[in-house]
């Protein structure tokens, strides 16, 4: 018989999911009440990637209070994670084989952040074993919060998510990201960009690829494609397109993974047509 003190304490899947919503609200007003505050404006790897103290400041909020819920959990954060490549590769490895792991984004769109652009987000996934189960996605300008649960859906202000209808790249609105660094994914997307233009119903490019996937959960985009981005940009919005019926490969319809850099996601119907142009195009990676 096994004894009352061998079996291990569980925390559910739903209080996961509570201390995943509770801290990104909090992260998320906390940036929101810095908007335009802020003193010292960093560049990373260009002139176009920047990181503020809030975003370090929110990280280690998060870190901190997923840390007091849950100290036992590994916690890969886009500002704990350095630069060079091997630091990067470790951290995914690290990812893809922790028992817990948080993935965490504390500002997704810091450019739109720092102009005053009212469209950036908080991303915070949890990987179990590399595997999302639970991922949300906290827009501090509208006040959204998109939550994920791994098989029990997906949800914004109480209502199920779903992914819209349209079934033809002629009636969808698709939206990308413009990489911050690299010139050869910068010339794939303007590929991209001129292969779709005339095919879609309009592109948007609105700078959090985040708020992008959650757009594409809740139907308000049809798709999104971007190359270049990292797990903390994509592993909470992952969840949520898939968990409202879209699809989420990578540009050369491989099956998602934390290593993912070039993602393609979608309401599914179109995706194998918004894949097919792109790859007609020479638009991949
Ligand atoms: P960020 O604001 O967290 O940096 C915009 O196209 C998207 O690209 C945003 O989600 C942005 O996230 C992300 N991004 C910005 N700089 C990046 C970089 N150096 N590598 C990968 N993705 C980046
Ligand atoms: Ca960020």
């Amino acid at each position: 018989m096994v004894q009352q003190s061998e079996i291990p304490y569980v925390i559910g899947n739903k209080s996961f999911t509570a201390v995943a919503i509770n801290t990104a609200a909090k992260a998320g007003e906390w940036i929101k009440s810095k908007l335009g505050e802020f003193n010292s404006l960093n560049r990373k790897s260009s002139h176009r990637d920047l990181v503020t103290e809030i975003d370090k400041g929110a990280e280690a909020m998060i870190r901190n209070l997923l840390h007091t819920y849950f100290p036992e959990h590994s916690f890969l954060g886009e500002e704990s994670v350095g630069q060079e490549s091997e630091s990067f590769e470790k951290a995914i490895r690290g990812a893809m084989e922790a028992e817990y792991m948080w993935i965490v984004d504390p500002i997704d769109g810091t450019t739109n952040f720092v102009h005053g652009f009212p469209f950036y987000s908080v991303s915070i996934a949890l990987a179990h074993k590399g595997e999302v189960i639970v991922g949300v996605v906290y827009d501090p300008s509208r006040d959204e919060i998109f939550v994920a649960e791994k098989g029990k859906g997906a949800y914004v202000g109480g209502q199920k998510m779903r992914v819209s209808a349209e079934s033809k790249l002629t009636e969808s609105l698709i939206a990308t990201g413009f990489p911050v660094s690299r010139q050869e994914a910068y010339d794939v997307n303007m590929k991209g960009i001129g292969a779709l233009a005339s095919r879609v119903r309009n592109i948007r490019t609105t700078g959090s690829a985040a708020l992008h996937m959650a757009y594409v959960a809740a139907g308000r985009l049809s798709g999104f494609w971007e190359v270049g981005l990292n797990p903390w940009d994509l592993a909470a919005g992952v969840l949520l397109v898939t968990e409202s019926g879209g699809r989420v490969t990578d540009m050369n319809g491989e099956p998602y993974s934390l290593k993912l850099r070039n993602v393609l996601a979608s309401n599914g119907a179109i995706h194998d047509e918004f894949q097919r142009v792109l790859e007609d195009e020479g638009a991949v990676l």
